[in-house]
């Protein structure tokens, strides 16, 4: 391997005195005298990407990551040459490039204040070994900088003191700090002096990130090939910082249908069909929420991608019809090996069209997976791609599954080194042939989007829903994802927490942990922690690996199973609240989980914390993460915070214990907040919303909430149809004021609305909506709640 190590200086080339600028519109070039070119072009205000080459010519511009409904367009850039740098300034950052060496160092443009300086800049070595560089930048690191994101990395929130190295692997029982895992996402956010900026390497050979681990004030980063080719986001804000890498590498092209945010339950496997009719039976008797059951491997002919085994399911297309019936959505396992048999179709038409990936020097690249010897699809090819999407055709339209599980896309290959292809593997890489060191770690990523594909070719009018395990930057456009191979553990449960946490922080929202473990068994109290955390997590499904014993709510005891109820339903009345985050991360690339230093990044108590997070714009939760705890220290961001089961208030900026016994967890509402509730429903759609409760938390002062909803499925809500209500809440000592703006053509089931009122320091006498005097009546004394007109514009509450 080689390291970024002093020793190796002597290898190390750099960049020359600068010897000619040009500046194309926002693309400026600078030239070195040893034939070094850096290109900076400025994308926005508050994004510039670089770009070196060494041989003074640039490889065809192509990315995986980047999409191409990416913003653009920035409102100031001016270029001045001064006497040692050259000095570019838009409307956010001064960006100077030394004359000297090519170094640069960025400026917030408003205060001018230091953000980020190279330490050697842009440096690189000749790799004879393979040909190319292995090309290097480093950066001083500012006092006090924190390092945050870089994917599904099992460590603590702040990556400082850490390297880390970005090549997607397959990880069975992976731990704390095993690395590299299944995912690779060279983007991470650092944060100094209350301002946060963003850099995401966008080169898909094998990388390295190193955090002030080998040098106490540099970090750097590096890859084993290609191009140093970097975009620079500004923020402040974290929170912009992460809303700008998710423009830059895509939103996903679609919100979720409603059902796919309910209770997923899965197990490695459930066969033949009598089993996993007993499973879903038993959801539905014991009145445990659940919307999606999974078929893993077993379900296929000798794990054959596409096809069904006829001894254990001789009649799918009946299986999955009953299944809808009862409001269960079938979910299968497509694996990226296919079978080397002449008389499977896939595997023919496949090898008669070339679409399988080959050595070198031209054999098929052969593998053993779980059907034996396979061939791989090149799924960097977009005929292949094409190809792949159209063999879901038969599965969704025929036979009604309704989503698709990518695993093993890592590529993972067995009884191999490395637990994948080797180097010497080719790619069309869209055109741009290239070895396996440049498409392995995109090479999931690209399985996951052709099968996206194909299931929004057949799902049409209704909504896609893929779920991955590799991926590279940019693979939240296409699919949701889970964690891999955790162990039923408590520390565990801590590193699913972080890893749902770091994903959405890195621009990948949709993510979830196999909740309970896949490999080991955890007793019941492990399970019902877990699925506490799970229920606030975007994707939510028990997974395990079943040879350890059963793992499904009601496999503990009744203690357990009625605790694991409570939390289903819960999530399931939140489903309102969950789909309107799902709505800010689709449109705004506003992640879904907040850490608590996305949160509040001024709070410097938030910079090194783990356990406690955002979910949502309003709910603060904590889990439970250890045996036999009556509850636990927690700490509370800035603000006011009410105890959603007693309504207690609990003023921020303190760490204090909480209460919560095995049936309770730490979940607290930022005062002020409105939180939408559905009813419990058993799956998604059981019921016609009749009703939406508003759960309303007092606050002296002012708040905005935001309830979005549209038919939960199809694509009308891109044609308008979706309702979004903009809440406004105005607290005084004797009055509350809400007032609602409404926007959208979708016209929703329910007439009314059923305001719980928490919190308020008065007694009512009167209320007023829209000008009127209502009758006093209307008011459930008891409990504070009103139940009036969804369309209401002005409501007054009144001592
Ligand atoms: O080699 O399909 O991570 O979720 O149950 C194991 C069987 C292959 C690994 C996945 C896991 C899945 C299992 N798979």
């Amino acid at each position: 391997m080689i390291l970024n190590t002093e020793l190796e200086y002597k290898g190390n080339l750099f960049p020359s005195k600068i010897i000619n600028y040009e500046k194309n519109i926002n693309v400026l070039s600078f030239t070195a005298d040893n034939g070094v070119v850096l290109q900076i072009t400025v994308r926005r205000d508050s994004i510039l990407r670089f770009r070196y080459t060494t041989t003074g010519i640039f490889e065809n511009d192509f990315s995986y990551a980047i999409t191409k409904y990416a913003s653009r367009g920035y409102n100031h850039l001016e270029v001045e040459e001064e006497t040692d740098v050259y000095v570019i300034t838009t409307s956010k950052l001064i960006c100077k490039v030394s004359k000297a060496d090519m170094r640069i160092s960025l400026y917030d443009a408003l205060d001018n204040t230091l953000i980020c300086e190279d330490e050697l800049g842009f440096h690189w070595e000749e790799s004879y070994q393979f040909g190319g560089n292995v090309v290097k930048m480093s950066k001083t690191a500012q006092p006090g900088e924190s390092y945050y994101g870089l994917g599904d990395k099992p460590v603590d929130n702040n990556l400082k003191g850490k390297r880390f190295e970005n090549w997607v692997t397959d990880s069975y029982a992976y731990g704390r700090d095993t690395d590299p895992i299944y995912k690779a996402i060279p983007f991470y956010t650092a944060l100094h002096n209350k301002k946060s900026y963003g850099i995401f390497f966008d080169n898909s050979f094998r990388s390295y990130f190193d955090f002030c681990h080998e040098r106490r004030n540099i970090t750097s980063f590096w890859a084993h090939g290609g191009e140093m080719n970097y975009y620079f986001i500004y923020g402040p804000q974290m929170s912009e910082v992460v809303a700008n890498y998710t423009d830059l590498t895509g939103k996903p092209h679609e919100m979720p249908a409603l059902w796919a945010l309910g209770y997923h339950q899965c197990k490695w496997s459930y066969y033949p069909e009598s089993k996993v009719k007993e499973i879903t039976s038993k959801f539905r008797e014991l009145k445990i929420p659940c919307d999606a059951i999974y078929l893993d491997i077993d379900y296929m002919e000798g794990f054959r991608c596409f096809t069904w085994s006829k001894e254990y399911f001789p009649d799918p297309k009946r299986m999955v019809k009953e299944l809808a019936d009862d409001g269960f959505k079938t979910i299968v396992i497509i694996d990226p090996g296919i079978k080397i048999d002449m008389d499977y179709s896939v595997f023919k038409e496949g090898l008669d069209n070339d679409y399988f990936c080959k050595r070198a020097d031209g054999p098929y690249m052969k593998g053993k997976v779980w059907p034996g010897e396979c061939y791989f699809p090149d799924f960097t090819n977009p005929e292949v791609r094409e190809w792949w999407s159209n063999l879901f055709q038969e599965l969704i339209e025929d036979i009604g599954v309704k989503g698709v599980w990518n695993d093993m896309n890592e590529p993972a290959v067995m009884d191999v080194p490395g637990k994948s292809f080797p180097d010497d593997v080719r790619h069309d890489y869209d055109g741009n042939r290239c070895s396996h060191r440049k498409a392995h770690n995109i090479y999931g990523m690209q399985m996951a989007r052709a099968t996206y594909q194909g299931l929004k070719k057949f799902s049409y009018p209704k909504r896609p829903f893929v779920i991955t395990r590799a991926a590279y930057s940019g693979t939240q456009r296409y699919t949701s994802s889970w964690t891999g191979d955790n162990i039923a553990t408590w520390d565990h449960l801590n590193i699913a927490n972080l890893q749902a946490q770091r994903m959405a922080m890195s621009g990948f929202s949709f993510v979830g942990s196999d909740i309970g473990g896949f490999a080991e068994q955890p007793n019941g109290e492990l399970y019902a922690r877990w699925i506490q955390l799970g229920i606030f997590h975007p994707f939510c499904r028990t997974h395990s690996s079943g040879d350890h014993g059963d793992q499904e709510p009601w496999a503990f005891d009744d203690t357990i199973t009625n605790v694991v109820r409570k939390f289903i339903e819960l999530r399931y009345q939140l489903l309102p609240y969950l789909y309107t985050a799902f709505w800010r991360n689709v449109s705004d690339g506003i992640p879904i989980l907040k850490s608590l230093v996305l949160h509040d990044q001024e709070d410097t108590q938030t910079h090194y914390r783990n356990d406690e997070f955002v979910f949502g714009e309003k709910i603060l939760v904590c889990p439970v993460n250890g045996p036999n705890q009556k509850g636990r220290r927690m700490y509370f961001p800035f603000g006011r915070w009410y105890n959603l089961w007693t309504d207690e208030i609990v003023t921020g900026g303190q760490e204090m214990w909480v209460d919560a016994d095995l049936d309770s967890m730490p979940i607290f509402v930022s005062e002020g907040a409105i939180i939408p509730k559905y009813p419990i429903q058993q799956y998604v759609g059981e019921k016609t919303i009749e009703e939406l409760t508003l759960e309303v938390y007092y606050k002296l002062g002012k708040e905005t909430s935001q309830v979005y909803e549209d038919a939960g499925d199809g694509y009308d809500y891109i044609k308008g149809r979706y309702s979004l209500r903009d809440f406004k809440l105005t607290g005084k000592e004797d009055e509350l004021i809400i007032q609602q703006f409404k926007t959208g053509k979708y016209i929703t089931t329910y007439k009314t609305f059923k305001l719980n009122l928490h919190g308020l320091p008065f007694k009512i006498k009167k209320i007023e909506v829209d000008n009127v005097l209502i009758p006093i009546e209307n008011l459930i004394s008891s409990s504070n709640a009103l139940v009036i007109d969804k369309e209401f514009t002005e409501l007054h509450i009144m001592a």
